[in-house]
């Protein structure tokens, strides 16, 4: 059963993810996607800033999940996994995964998700899944110390394409990935997410969120959460539920 998404657009915000959240502090409700023009204050994990001039896709879908919360990171997995069945399917573009929600092409980031879970007025856990996804974006527009590990659906493609279908598009593949999830297809939806991961078999460095003490090993799998599972040098697993991964 597919999700029918309420859109809300507005032009210029300071994050879509704030507005989100105020949105269902205000009794918005669940299913509804908060759409912007532009973010002053675009953010990223661990507060990180994240560049959103216009032309790009930056939106935030509220759900209200009846899943425990170390569950949530699979919420990010149907995100990055939507973004690259479109960018796949839709405009012949090779996306892949750095794990756990970067979108890349060619090692460059295009898409970046950011999730945050909170409590509504009625006590009930609310999820807003921040996307962000340079569309018609130059990337010589960023800042010089990004521009260089980015790109866009403008700098692969040449050209530029329709925001409105695209969001469409994610959506569409959002809401069919959760029901296959609630249905139990959660499996399916991790395989193919699996085949998408750049670092599996090769050696990272993994920095755990909230921060830990870093450590290396080889990238072996994911767990039926979604986490990573790193294979040690003493041939432990450990697994990793949210964190940043490089190749070393
Ligand atoms: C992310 O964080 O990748 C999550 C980004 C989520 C953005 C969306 S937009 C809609 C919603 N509203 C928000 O306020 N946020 C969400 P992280 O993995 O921490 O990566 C952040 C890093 O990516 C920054 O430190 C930069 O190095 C880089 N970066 C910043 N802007 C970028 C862009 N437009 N494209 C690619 N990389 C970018």
């Amino acid at each position: 059963m597919a999700i029918e998404f309420r859109i809300h657009h507005l032009e210029d915000v300071e994050s879509t993810n704030r507005v989100a959240r105020e949105l269902v502090l205000d009794g918005a409700g669940e299913d509804l996607v908060v759409v912007a023009g532009t973010q002053s204050k675009g953010r990223g994990r661990l507060d990180r800033s994240w560049e959103s001039p216009e032309g790009g896709l930056w939106f935030s879908i509220i759900l209200r999940p009846d899943i425990e919360p170390d569950m949530v990171p699979s919420l990010n997995i149907i995100g990055a996994l939507s973004v690259a069945r479109v960018l796949r399917n839709d405009y012949d573009m090779d996306a892949r995964v750095k794990w756990p929600n970067d979108v890349r092409v060619e090692g460059r980031k295009i898409c970046g998700i950011l999730s945050e879970m909170f409590r509504g007025r009625s006590g009930d856990m609310f999820l807003v899944i921040g996307i962000g996804l340079n569309a018609n974006i130059d990337v010589s527009c960023f800042s010089k110390d990004i521009r260089v590990r980015t790109t866009s659906i403008k700098n692969e493609r040449g050209v530029e394409v329709d925001l409105d279908t695209l969001l469409n598009s994610i959506l569409t593949q959002f809401g069919t990935l959760c029901s296959d999830m609630f249905s139990g297809g959660f499996p399916a939806v991790l395989s193919e997410h699996r085949s998408l991961v750049e670092s599996i078999g090769s050696r990272v460095r993994v920095r755990p969120v909230p921060p830990e003490e870093a450590f290396e090993g080889i990238a072996v799998g994911m767990d039926r959460r979604g986490a990573l599972v790193v294979e040690l040098d003493d041939g432990r697993n450990r697994c990793v539920l949210e964190g940043d991964v490089d190749l070393v």
